[in-house]
């Protein structure tokens, strides 16, 4: 039973029990995705609006080996003060983390699986992790993908970074059939732009239409997750040209430093963050203010109509 190997929250354990509507949220984003205290800063702060648009939070991450769904008070602010010492899991971390009493930040792909034992349907992060460039050569393909394949959670996103090859990202979700809609737009967000110049399969302007696609897929019996682009507010957004020279200075740092593998991604987040002077920081921050709240609005829409 997942409720013995998964410590859910009191707080989020009585919203599932009374169909009040959760929101997931990941956890390398506070050990891998921002320094302290801005880490801390921000995961309270998107809780606040999740509370704020009537759902609960349910904040996920391994705590001392113990898969935890509703990390709150000293468990979060110890993951946020260990930042990078705190490991970051992945699918094929968990059992070993357990076994080994290790805390450790969630990726997207674990935080659908523990959302997923937990019964929570909505989930909501900044940006997902894909096909890395030249991911033709070096096989650095993230386990979100496959993860979005088989797990049936919709995932918020503002879309995938351009340290990542987009094209190449929406090819193996097409492959592995998981759904990719734009909210409000046609095209896919680029995280710090609202456009990567790549269409998505389907458009949909409201939480309820959302609602709606995640209750047929169910009736269908599948089992795959949904990927919904949420384009960061035009006013937040980074120049395009300016973060793309950015993105290209830091997948150079990167290659001369020889970071590869699981260590790539948090490598570029610091150096991006450091070469903005921090002017990213505050589109990140913004963009995940935005999906926290329309994955809220989803969770509420899935919630009646469920009934
Ligand atoms: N991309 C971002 N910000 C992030 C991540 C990716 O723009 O914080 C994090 C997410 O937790 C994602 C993980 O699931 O990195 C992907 O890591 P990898 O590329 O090693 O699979
Ligand atoms: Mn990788």
């Amino acid at each position: 039973m997942p409720q013995n190997v998964v410590n859910i929250s009191d707080e989020v354990a009585d919203a599932l029990a009374r169909n009040h509507p959760v929101v997931a949220l990941e956890s390398t984003i506070i050990t891998h995705g921002m320094a302290y205290p801005h880490n801390l800063e921000t995961a309270l702060g998107v809780e606040q609006v999740i509370r704020d648009a009537g759902a609960t939070p349910a904040t996920i991450a391994i705590v001392d080996g113990v898969p935890g769904v509703g990390v709150s008070g000293q468990a979060l602010e110890r993951l946020a003060a260990a930042g990078q010492k705190s490991a970051k899991a992945s699918r094929r971390d968990i059992a070993a983390l357990m076994v080994l009493g290790k805390s450790a930040g969630t990726t997207v792909a674990t935080t659908m699986q523990i959302a997923a034992l937990a019964k929570i349907s909505v989930f909501a992060t900044g940006g997902i992790g894909g096909v890395h460039r030249g991911g033709e050569h070096s096989f650095d393909i993230s386990a979100d993908l496959m993860e979005l394949a088989h797990t049936p959670v919709a995932v918020v996103c503002a879309g995938a970074k351009s340290i990542l090859d987009i094209g190449k990202t929406l090819e193996v979700l097409e492959t592995h059939g998981v759904p990719v809609i734009g909210y409000g737009t046609d095209r896919f967000p680029a995280f710090f732009t609202p456009d990567s110049g790549h269409m998505v399969d389907y458009r949909f302007d409201s939480p309820e239409e959302i609602a709606a696609l995640i209750i047929a897929q169910a009736r269908l019996g599948m089992t795959n997750g949904i990927l919904i682009g949420n384009p960061v507010p035009e006013d937040d957004a980074q120049d395009a040209e300016k973060i793309e020279a950015i993105i290209s200075k830091g997948i150079e740092a990167a290659a001369s430093a020889g970071v590869t593998g699981k260590q790539f991604t948090p490598f570029m987040l610091e150096t991006i963050a450091e070469m903005s002077g921090g002017d990213s920081l505050r589109t990140n921050i913004a963009l995940i203010r935005n999906n926290a709240l329309v994955a809220a609005r989803i969770a509420g829409a899935l919630c009646r109509a469920r009934g």
